[in-house]
């Protein structure tokens, strides 16, 4: 199978030469070959308005298109434009769109030696044996998906820095403009990962942001980097995190630490993105008063107001790590005076390894409404792409990049249905049944997978290291303070005012609703309660028959995907890995159910009120 990273762009079948060097350049060459396949009567104008810059206005006379806009806004209108003609939507006479986000961007996780930390479909796409390796088509390519949806960053690099990717602003600077140079036409800027401890490498014995050598160094590099990259969009940062170092180590918080590295981007232009995925990762499990998902909010919030202009702080979407079902991070919500960006992963590390399929778009959805679109003004999300035939792994994962770009637009465009169906649409063109079967799939697959794999918010039952497949004890005795805590009578942890208090970091709203048995949604109620498997759930069930339930039910609904995918006329290389990978999910789905109702059917000993079979 080959793809040609087409895609959701098959009407492209040309890659965009690289002799083109502006966006409008390329928005008329993208129109030149695709209006002849999708519609032939039309005929469009470009009009440049550089003062719009990323905004668009398309205006249509009958068959007379004129897309107004500045360099990139006419690009991202072209590709819009091209996706409606293609998709048969019909256009208004007058249509006006600017992005809600100045920063759309996506993060590779992507290692110096070519492999991909969560990675799930092949190599890196960037390197390859400790260097840079990579085929200039396809990186080509890569731009014009991300343009296509309006993504307008790329952070080439793993936020875990290891040698030799420290060298990415150093002596590769070279290569690193190359590869800036293939996605430049496209108006997407590249980010670096950096090594906090950097300057430590050359003969500087501290990484003390107020340490005067360690500025000098970092304002020297930049001088550098930007000599070399004028518009390198800046630098992402994990630092005291999962060990990675940081300004801890010498007594300074993260903003000393984060406002030292802005100060020497902000003469370039640069934007510090600095990740607040900061916890005790050594926590000992008998400790019942540290409760992991609490430590951004205190790590960051008294920080409010003490952060440069041009730092982001990016806070992942849940307070944990990317689970299958986690609430909006409390840290979002309480940093009115500082630059946020939201984190998601579309690399599938919880959610199934792009083996099983996981459509984000509910989750999206959900997260912003109790965020608000106005918190925040960038988003990131971890790439799902790799070298494999199929860049994203699974064909259908294909969707979460889509739906992300649109989504980082604007969160008005992120109705889950309608990213489904367009994306369908552009990708496979069925027949209405056959769409409609594909696209009802797609929005079903979150909450399936959340009912096969461990309940109702509790989190972390999975294989350690992997965190692919059921182990429900598999993190509780260790340090990452990941703790389900399930006895005999009762599981989960209660997170309200008399349990850990993590509640209490929520405004009044949020707090109230998650903190009352009354007002919990069901799928969060061993986030933040503990319960007996006897307590009596909303609908009547109890506890432990609402467990043994959601498996059975998440189960037979892979079951069930299997035999409406093998009726699916998809193209046949897709087709091939989608029926394989759906009989790998169901294998994991079985296993999932089994374990998890075994596990709490040995805990409680209480039957399935059905009759049906639990293993002791
Ligand atoms: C890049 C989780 C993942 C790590 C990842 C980390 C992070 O812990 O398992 O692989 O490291 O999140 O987001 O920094």
């Amino acid at each position: 199978m080959h793809h040609h990273f087409r895609y959701w762009l098959p009407f492209l079948p040309e890659g965009v030469p690289a002799e083109l060097t502006t966006p409008a350049e390329v928005a008329r060459f993208e129109l030149a070959q695709a209006l002849p396949r999708i519609a032939p009567e039309v005929t469009v104008d470009i009009i440049l308005d550089e003062a719009m810059d990323e905004a668009f206005r398309i205006q249509r006379a009958d068959d007379a298109v004129i897309i107004t806009g500045g360099q990139r806004g006419v690009l991202y209108g072209a590709y819009r434009l091209m996706m409606n003609l293609a998709a048969g939507e019909k256009l208004p006479r007058s249509h006006f769109q600017q992005p809600r986000y100045a920063l759309r961007m996506v993060n590779n996780w992507d290692n110096a030696d070519g492999d991909i930390e969560r990675g799930y479909s092949g190599r890196s796409l960037m390197f390859e044996g400790g260097r840079f390796d990579y085929d200039p088509v396809c990186l080509c390519d890569l731009a014009r998906l991300m343009a296509s949806v309006g993504l307008n960053v790329l952070c080439i690099n793993n936020v875990n820095v290891r040698n030799p990717a420290h060298r990415l602003i150093e002596d590769w600077l070279p290569e690193l403009a190359e590869v800036a140079a293939i996605f430049r036409p496209f108006g997407v800027k590249l980010m670096v990962s950096i090594d906090y401890a950097q300057p430590m490498r050359h003969g500087i014995d501290t990484a003390d942001p107020l340490d005067e050598r360690v500025q000098t160094w970092w304002n020297e590099q930049c001088r550098v980097v930007y000599a070399a990259i004028p518009d390198l969009a800046g630098f992402l940062v994990k630092a005291d995190s999962e060990h990675r170092p940081g300004p801890f180590t010498y007594g300074r918080n993260h903003a000393e630490g984060a406002n030292m590295l802005a100060r020497a981007l902000q003469p370039h232009g640069g934007k510090l993105v600095w990740r607040c995925f900061v916890y005790n990762c050594q926590q000992d499990w008998r400790d019942q008063v540290t409760d992991r998902p609490m430590a951004a909010y205190q790590h960051y919030v008294y920080l409010d107001g003490q952060f440069d202009d041009n730092v982001i702080l990016q806070v992942k979407n849940g307070p944990f790590d990317f689970q299958v079902r986690e609430p909006v991070s409390p840290t979002l919500l309480a940093m009115p005076k500082t630059n946020l960006a939201i984190e998601w992963q579309l690399a599938q590390e919880y959610t199934g390894h792009q083996i099983d399929i996981y459509a984000m778009m509910g989750m999206w959805q959900e997260v912003m409404a109790d965020l608000g679109s106005d918190r925040i003004m960038a988003m990131a999300a971890v790439s799902n792409l790799g070298r494999d035939a199929c860049i994203f792994g699974h064909p259908f994962a294909a969707v979460n990049m889509f739906g992300y770009g649109l989504l980082s637009w604007h969160p008005e465009f992120a109705d889950p249905e309608g990213i489904a169906r367009l994306w369908a649409k552009l990708t496979y063109g069925l027949e209405q049944a056959d769409e409609d079967a594909l696209v009802q799939i797609l929005l079903e697959s979150r909450s399936a997978y959340e009912k096969y794999t461990a309940p109702l918010g509790v989190c972390w039952m999975v294989t350690p290291h992997t965190h692919y497949g059921p182990s429900p004890d598999g993190y509780e005795y260790q340090t990452w303070g990941t703790y389900h805590r399930a006895s005999r009578d009762a599981v989960g942890i209660d997170r309200t005012a008399s349990g850990t208090g993590y509640a209490e970091q929520y405004p009044s709203e949020l707090r109230n609703r998650y903190s009352s048995l009354e007002t919990c949604p069901d799928n969060l109620l061993l986030w933040f309660h503990r319960l007996r498997y006897d307590y009596v759930m909303r609908d009547g069930r109890t506890l432990i028959q609402r467990i043994y339930d959601d498996h059975f039910e998440g189960c037979e609904w892979v079951e069930a995907a299997e035999q409406k995918l093998a009726a699916l006329p998809l193209p046949e290389a897709d087709k091939a890995l989608v029926m394989e990978r759906i009989s790998r999910q169901k294998k994991n789905a079985r296993e999932w159910r089994d374990v998890i109702n075994s596990f709490f059917y040995r805990f409680s000993g209480v039957e399935d009120a059905k009759g049906r079979k639990l293993y002791l």
